[in-house]
């Protein structure tokens, strides 16, 4: 096991210094070797117009700079593509062009370009981006490859998801100013070479707990945007829970209503009806992102009881709860009308649900004899095979009989698990969540202002350095299906706090689920994601200004028309942790739904 020491957690303050001293020599070397910016013969030109008003030179992005780490990467030096204002994008065929309209989409606003989305067998005009769809492309059901030269770009998958990826690459080679929401004079320049990439495993995931504190549309749709960035495809809602239940079910209409209306601390909650369940639904699946309801059964359910105090052991409905407890409520699993319960609100969860998945939760129910809740889980597993989806339980759920296909999803804190593994023997397939490595609750230092210590800090060092591959003991490679970084949130209460506590640890959690084995290097990694930092300040998201990462130097912004950009005034330097979280983080909209086709 990789446990460190108790003590590591208060990180040295010079090892963010010495490792930014190393990433300038990097960067000096690179100036030394690299043709001077725009100078080689077969470099074209920066875009005309731009150029005067360009008050800096380009930020430098590598080809291998990308994360999650891409399968292979071969540079060209000297073979920069630059984008300029007459470029196009052209695609080979119908599901190529919805692509192709979320990648203008993407490029449109720092661009200021039309970059108009065209049929690939009209004459070229010269410079622009081509997506092929080609079924014939051995790059697997997600992935794709990426060639920049002086011509263009050019990505090509089998499938859509595959060119989906590809275009999240793209992005991340352009300059970090390609995240901002206005106009801005940048050279656009992307590094010449070559990409192929394909992810080591199916399910990468994410996880928002919307029951202790409720989320709304908008930010969940936010929360799908980053997914999507760092290649994850599902994401996990879990939708009930003690404190609230935050899915209208029209048979069982007080649920929501009633069991809806609060959430920790005492605040109004919420609830999704089934239009915005759709949305959310409809808006995950144009990224590519596959959710994953969860309906927390027998436990978890103090909300449920409170709309319906017939589910209750005592027939008594408890009052609303608002703490942070676990592990006291339960339905009653020895009441026929339960089972009633669970067939209609996991049938009509399944029907608005085009995903293969059904999370029926089974942790914590601390109050229910193990008999009695090895019969409930069993019989809740066969409610799920009816609706003709796969069940997916917490791990507590592996000593039950094995159903078709079943998922556990592990939240272990050690590696060695001797139940969960006789029941990846008898068939289960795991993801992993480990407790102490991608609880996206947990805090990153004693002094983060919000978050849960139970299982440990978790910075970003420790939210990387694992290998699902070989996490838990006995479990094969073969029967890890992937990683999910859950996200807790009895102390998260707002769009930035959820942001804070994703970034910079998501993208670790993504590049153990896609990346190969062998690109795995900390040091590397703690590279890469040094220059997503000011992307994600463009974008005007919040994130933890983490110490152990060499964030480079704020650069002055290249703004055009006078662009707002979200400046990071409300972050420390660099070398400082932030403690404190912004509470606005960039526009209160929310994403632009995605671009029709
Ligand atoms: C454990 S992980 C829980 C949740 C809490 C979380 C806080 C799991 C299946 N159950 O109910 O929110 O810890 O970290």
């Amino acid at each position: 096991m990789d446990e460190r020491e108790p003590g590591h957690h208060a990180l040295p303050v010079h090892e963010p210094a010495a490792a930014e001293l190393a990433r300038a020599a990097t960067r000096a070397a690179d100036d030394l070797l690299a043709p001077p910016s725009g100078a080689s013969d077969d470099r074209p030109a920066p875009p005309s117009g731009a150029a005067d008003d360009r008050p800096v030179p380009p930020a430098r992005v590598r080809l291998g700079d990308v994360v999650p780490a891409p399968e292979r990467v071969t540079p060209v030096p000297g073979a920069d593509f630059v984008l300029t204002p007459d470029a196009a994008i052209r695609v080979s065929g119908d599901d190529a062009r919805a692509v192709a309209g979320q990648l203008a989409a993407l490029l449109r606003p720092a661009t200021g370009y039309p970059l108009p989305v065209t049929d690939a067998t009209r004459p070229e005009p010269a410079g622009g981006i081509t997506l092929t769809l080609a079924a014939s492309a051995d790059h697997g059901p997600e992935g794709y490859r990426l060639d920049v030269t002086p011509d263009g770009v050019r990505i090509e998958a089998a499938t859509p998801a595959g060119l989906f990826h590809g275009v999240q690459t793209l992005r991340q080679l352009l300059p970090a100013t390609i995240e901002s929401p206005l106009p801005v004079a940048e050279h656009w320049a992307l590094p010449g070479g070559s990409i192929t990439d394909r992810p080591r495993f199916s399910y990468r995931g994410a996880m928002l707990d919307v029951a202790r504190h409720f989320f709304g549309v908008p930010d969940v749709l936010r929360v799908i945007d980053h997914l999507a960035r760092y290649k994850l495809n599902h994401l996990h809602l879990h939708l009930t829970d003690d404190q609230g239940w935050r899915i209208a079910i029209d048979s069982w209409p007080r649920l929501a209503e009633v069991g809806g209306a609060v959430e920790v601390g005492g605040g109004p909650g919420g609830h999704y009806t089934r239009d915005d369940y759709r949305r959310i639904v409809a808006y995950a699946a144009e990224r590519h992102v596959t959710v994953v309801p969860e309906i927390d059964l027998p436990g978890h359910t103090n909300a449920a009881l409170t709309a319906y105090g017939e589910l209750a052991p005592d027939g008594v409905a408890p009052p609303p709860y608002t703490g942070t407890e676990v592990g006291f409520s339960y339905v009653d699993p020895t009441n026929e009308r339960t089972y009633e319960f669970v067939a209609d609100v996991l049938g009509e969860i399944a029907a608005l649900t085009p995903g293969p998945w059904l999370h029926i939760g089974g942790d914590e129910a601390f109050k229910v004899r193990p008999d009695a809740y090895a019969a409930f889980v069993e019989r809740t597993q066969r409610v799920v095979a009816a609706t003709g989806k796969t069940v997916v339980g917490w791990h507590q759920i592996a000593p039950v009989a094995h159903a078709e296909g079943r998922v556990l999803q592990w939240w272990g804190t050690k590696g060695e698990d001797p139940v969960t593994a006789d029941a990846v023997h008898r068939g289960a397939r795991l993801v992993l969540s480990p407790g102490n490595h991608a609880y996206l609750d947990m805090k990153y230092a004693p002094d983060t202002p919000i978050g849960h210590d139970w299982a440990g800090m978790i910075d970003v060092r420790r939210a990387y350095d694992w290998d699902p591959g070989t996490h838990v003991a006995g479990v094969p490679a073969d029967a890890v299906l992937g990683v999910e970084a859950p996200l807790w949130t009895e102390s998260v209460t707002s769009r930035a706090e959820v942001e804070f506590m994703l970034f910079p640890r998501l993208p670790a959690i993504a590049e153990l689920g896609w990346s190969p084995r062998a690109t795995h290097d900390w040091a590397g990694f703690r590279d890469r994601l040094a220059g997503h930092g000011p992307r994600w300040a463009a974008a005007g998201m919040a994130f933890h200004r983490s110490p152990e990462i060499p964030w480079p130097a704020e650069r002055p912004t290249p703004t055009k028309r006078q662009a707002a950009i979200p400046t990071q005034a409300d972050h420390p330097t660099p070398s400082a942790p932030q403690t404190a979280i912004p509470t606005q983080t960039g526009p209160e909209e929310a994403p632009a739904p995605g671009p029709s086709a």
